[in-house]
C-alpha cells in the first residue's frame, strides 16, 4: 500500500505500528514471519466517505455489523516484522469494512502494489468487532510469539488459567497493577484455525492477553504500545520466574496479603 494516499493522521498511526514492529523484532518475539497486528483506524476517517468502487469487495463469513463502514489496517500475508518496521507502507494493508458489515475492500492497491490481508484476517476482523461491540478504548491487536510466555506454557502445571495466574501475578507488582484480571489461556489450536479465533475471542471477554500454548499470545490495547506493555509485562514475569528456576530456586512469589495491598491501592480503598 502506498501510505501516501492514505491522510497524515493514517499515516501516524502506520508510524506507531512500525515503532512496535520494531520492538517485537528486538524482542525475539518474531522469527521470520511470525506474528501480525491490526488497529481499528477509523477515528482518522471520521466524517470522510470516499467513493472507493474501484476496489473489488472480499466477503467475509460472518456480518460484522459493529465494524461497518470500518478502516483497519492490517499486516500483510508473510509479512515480517522487522521490514514493517522500516517501511509499514509495504507490509501493511488498509483495509475499509462493507457498510453491510459482511465483505471488505483493500485499499489503494494497484498493479505493482499487491498487498494481501494476513491469513489471520478472520480473528482480526471477529475481535474488532467484538471491541467496537464492547465500546472501550481498545482499538488495537496484537499476535506475537513471547518466547518466556511460551515456555512456560511447556510446563503441564500452567496449563489452565489459575495456575498461569497464580505464577504470573505475583512474580512482580507491576502486573497486577497493568492486568489486575490477570491473563486469559488457551490450550492448543492449530496457528490460523477458527477454533483458535473462537478461543481467543471466548477469553477476550475476561481478559486483554490471551496466552495460546506453545504458540505465543494476543493482546489488546488503545493502540500497539499498549498492547505490546501488556505481553512485555506478562513475558517480564515469566522471566522472573524462569531466571528463579535457573539459579536454583523456587520463587517466594508476593503473598495473598502483598497482592490484596496492591489490589487495594488500585481500586482506591
Ligand atoms: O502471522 O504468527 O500464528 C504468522 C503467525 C501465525
Ligand atoms: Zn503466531
Amino acid at each position: 500500500m502506498k501510505l501516501s494516499k492514505t491522510n497524515q493522521s493514517a499515516q501516524a498511526a502506520a508510524a506507531r505500528i512500525s515503532e512496535v514492529a520494531q520492538l517485537l523484532y528486538d524482542k525475539g518475539w518474531a522469527e521470520g514471519g511470525g506474528g501480525n497486528l491490526s488497529v481499528n483506524v477509523s477515528e482518522h476517517y471520521a466524517g470522510i466517505d470516499f467513493d472507493f468502487r474501484t476496489y473489488p469487495v472480499i466477503p467475509i463469513k460472518n456480518t460484522y455489523k459493529h465494524i461497518a463502514g470500518n478502516y483497519i489496517f492490517v499486516s500483510t500475508k508473510g509479512s515480517r516484522m522487522r521490514e514493517m518496521a522500516i517501511d509499514p507502507g509495504s507490509n501493511l494493508c488498509l483495509i475499509k469494512v462493507a457498510k453491510s458489515g459482511d465483505g471488505f475492500q483493500v485499499l489503494f492497491e494497484d498493479a505493482e502494489n499487491t498487498g494481501i490481508p494476513t491469513s489471520e484476517l478472520p480473528s482480526h476482523l471477529a475481535i474488532h468487532n467484538f471491541l467496537a461491540q464492547q465500546g472501550g478504548k481498545e482499538r488495537a491487536i496484537v499476535h506475537t510469539h513471547a518466547q518466556k510466555l511460551i515456555a512456560l506454557t511447556h510446563n503441564k502445571d500452567f496449563k489452565n488459567n489459575e495456575a498461569l495466574n497464580n505464577v504470573l501475578l505475583r512474580m512482580h507488582t507491576e502486573t497486577i497493577y497493568f492486568l489486575p484480571n490477570g491473563v486469559g489461556y488457551l490450550g492448543f489450536e492449530v496457528p490460523g484455525s477458527e477454533s483458535l479465533a473462537i478461543g481467543t475471542l471466548e477469553a477476550l471477554q475476561d481478559h486483554k492477553v490471551v496466552i495460546w500454548e506453545k504458540h505465543g499470545c494476543l493482546a489488546v490495547g488503545a493502540d500497539v504500545h499498549q498492547a505490546f506493555d501488556r505481553i512485555d509485562m506478562l513475558d517480564k514475569a515469566a522471566g522472573i520466574y524462569l531466571d528463579c528456576l535457573k539459579a536454583g530456586f523456587k520463587p517466594e512469589l508476593l503473598s495473598e496479603a502483598q497482592v490484596s495491598e496492591i489490589k487495594a491501592l488500585l481500586n482506591g480503598a
